[in-house]
């Protein structure tokens, strides 16, 4: 792998509870990476918070954008600043800074442009409702049919991305649910991806986005967009 910048992108959105710890353990386990939090418009004090730990950089936005949203202000930010990687860990302390090491690792062996933790390669401990689990399932026979790709965590957001990555998702990248469009995306501009098996932690504060009853209009509109960025030929 190249010698270069990284960018930990830390997306949040209400985590005023969580985002202190979510830093620390970026700061003790990464060498060498700047952190940017995206706050998206939070209405409790999470830029605050944020802002106060030193070294750290802080894009406050203007309106809710949805985690689409807050995660493509990291990618344009990664592309304007000149990074080389960006890696995204949620501020809802669920992704372990301490994993990253594994998507560097596979990035360098493999060459990929993007690595994804997934929850269920190779750790089997991870537990969530038997409806995301489904959910997973079916984008896992889509991947398989739309890009002819195995992938065991197409929902997962902690990923590891290269320059070439970057570039190609700070022009594109939907605003919402867009983990398994962006797997399409890179796959039908030719860029490889590849998963690594993480471990994952359940969220200690706040609420979930995803509650049972979106879960339906969730597949539905996931489904459906995978669809058109599948049959989309020019971007
Ligand atoms: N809920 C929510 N989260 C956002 C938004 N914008 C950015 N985020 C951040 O995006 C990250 C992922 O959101 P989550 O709601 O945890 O989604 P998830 O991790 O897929 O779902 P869980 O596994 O149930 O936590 C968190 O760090 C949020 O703080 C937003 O508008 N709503
Ligand atoms: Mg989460």
């Amino acid at each position: 792998m190249e010698q270069g910048k990284i960018l930990i992108v830390v997306p949040a959105f209400n985590e005023q509870n969580n985002i202190l710890k979510v830093i620390g353990d970026i700061r003790s386990s990464i060498e060498g990476g700047d952190i940017l939090v995206v706050n998206d418009c939070s209405l409790d004090a999470t830029s605050a918070t944020a802002r106060a730990a030193e070294g750290v950089k802080v894009v406050d936005l203007p309106y809710n954008l949805g985690i689409g949203g807050a995660v493509q202000t990291g990618f344009k930010y990664a592309a304007v600043q000149g990074y080389s990687y960006m890696v995204q860990i949620d501020g809802d302390g669920q992704h372990l800074p301490r994993e990253v090491n594994k998507l560097r690792e596979t990035m360098e062996r493999t060459g990929a442009d993007m690595v994804i933790g997934s929850r269920f390669l190779d750790v089997q401990s991870f537990r969530t409702t038997w409806t995301r689990r489904l959910g997973i399932k079916v984008f896992s026979v889509l991947f398989r049919v739309l890009i002819r790709t195995k992938v065991t965590d197409g929902t997962s957001g902690f990923r590891m991305y290269n320059r070439k990555s970057i570039e190609l998702l700070s022009k594109h990248y939907s605003d919402d649910y867009p983990e398994p469009d962006a797997i399409i995306l890179l796959k039908k501009n030719g860029l490889r991806i590849c998963e690594v098996g993480v471990e994952m932690s359940r969220r200690e504060h706040g609420t979930s986005s995803i509650t049972p009853l979106r879960s339906a209009y969730y597949m539905a509109k996931v489904t459906l967009s995978m669809l058109f960025s599948c049959i989309r030929t020019r971007w």
